[in-house]
């Protein structure tokens, strides 16, 4: 199995290639935003919490989306070859957690791929997916505190892993293609060398 967390900050365009890595590696994609959104479209007791949470920016407490993630990895079980998670862990507890239910499952993190990005093209790419995405997050009052609770909550989580000699920083600027590439180049060279 190979597990990979493409990491960073919102708008950074995690699930844009996190669609791109799915259909080129196979690999089974988890993104807690999507995760959320679709526990608020269907109104349960999770999703009621989490809209609330949601729409004023700041991240569903962590063991909300630690019980979400690990009965995804139940369901999931037999069937993957690896796993994207795309918007997982966003604080150090949660990667923590994630360290925990994947030994559980005798497998762990194998890279985290970061995606870099400035405020302005964040704020610019968020404000015009607002355009279109009828997202309660996307207007930029949302944004600011986004970015805000990223900096204090999600940043330290890059540590974690580059401590753990997990980190590849990529440059999140430029065409949706080229940043495929940088990506799959940091996958292959890592997976050639684990299957050695
Ligand atoms: P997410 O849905 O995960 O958030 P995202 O950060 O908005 O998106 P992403 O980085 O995937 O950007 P995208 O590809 O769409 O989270 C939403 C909320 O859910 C969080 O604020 C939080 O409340 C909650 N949540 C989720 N996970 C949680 C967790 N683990 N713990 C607690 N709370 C959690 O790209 C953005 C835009 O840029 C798109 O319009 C795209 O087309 C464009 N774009 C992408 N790449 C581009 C490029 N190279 N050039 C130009 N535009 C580009």
């Amino acid at each position: 199995m190979y597990n990979l967390i493409l990491f960073g900050p919102p708008g950074s365009g995690k699930g844009t290639q996190s669609d791109l890595l799915i259909q080129h590696y196979g690999l089974l994609h988890l993104a807690t935003g999507d995760l959320l959104r679709s526990e608020v479209s269907k109104k349960t007791t999770l999703g009621l919490e989490a809209q609330k949470y949601i729409d004023n920016g700041q991240l569903v407490p962590d063991e909300v989306v630690i019980g979400m993630i690990d009965s995804k990895l139940d369901e999931h079980k037999d069937s993957v070859k690896g796993i994207i998670f795309d918007g997982f862990p966003r604080t150090v507890e949660q990667a923590a957690a994630l360290d925990k239910l994947l030994a559980d499952r005798n497998t762990e993190i194998h890279q985290m791929v970061a995606l870099e990005v400035s405020e302005d093209v964040l704020t610019q790419r968020l404000l015009q997916r607002g355009e279109v995405s009828g997202r309660s997050d996307d207007n930029l009052e949302t944004i600011t505190k986004r970015i805000v609770e990223y900096k204090s909550k999600t940043e330290p989580v890059a540590n974690y892993y580059k401590e753990r000699g997990k980190l590849s920083a990529i440059n999140g600027v430029g065409a949706i293609e080229e940043i495929f590439n940088s990506i799959k180049s940091v996958l292959d060279t890592h997976l050639s060398s684990i299957t050695q």
